[in-house]
């Protein structure tokens, strides 16, 4: 008897996804393991924690696919490509891949509407909103940033920024500890 509960084509998505959260923990580390070269304690602090976040996002996609029935499909993670030219350029490029990673989990949600596959499209409102506190975290970095004086940003500047990201409590929740109901 076949107790798999999603569709061919939300199976392939779902894993795809999966793939994609262990890219951006990709990115997040290589960006992080950058500023803690260059002397950006605080920042690299707050991306590590990042790197953190997205492999519990693909946890969480692992772990929505086996409790479908359906079949996890463990795949090559792409390189995080280039490290960043500066500070600005690291949160824009993070920026950027947030923003991507929005519209691939706004295309599953359209597939499982689409599907009527309503315990998918659920599952997915969890990271429509993170999605949606992750882009406004990193906005919010890129205006302090750009305050500073953006690529110009002083040493003195850059410094303070950083300094603030080392001493900020860690208002980002491990999330796995997150759920639809209290996200
Ligand atoms: Fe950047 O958050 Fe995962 O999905």
């Amino acid at each position: 008897m076949d107790t798999n509960r999603l569709s061919k084509s939300l199976c392939a998505a779902l894993n795809n996804q999966m793939t994609q959260e262990a890219h951006a923990a990709q990115i997040y580390l290589s960006y992080a393991s950058w500023a803690n070269s260059h002397g950006y304690d605080g920042i690299a602090n707050f991306l590590f924690r990042h790197a953190n976040e997205e492999r519990n996002h693909m946890m969480k996609f692992l772990e929505y696919i086996l409790e479908r029935g359906a079949t996890v499909k463990i795949d090559a993670i792409p390189g995080p490509g280039e490290a960043p030219s500066s500070v600005m350029d690291c949160f824009e490029k993070t920026f950027n891949q947030e923003v991507e990673n929005t519209k691939s989990i706004y295309k599953i949600v359209k597939q499982s509407f689409d599907e009527s596959d309503w315990a998918t499209w659920n599952f997915l409102q969890w990271f429509v909103k993170e999605q949606t506190e992750e882009e406004t975290l990193i906005m919010n970095m890129l205006d302090k940033l750009k305050i500073a004086g953006g690529e110009k940003a002083s040493g003195e500047s850059l410094y303070s920024i950083d300094r603030d990201l080392k001493s900020t409590p860690d208002s980002a929740q491990l999330a796995q500890e997150k759920t639809v109901e209290e996200p």
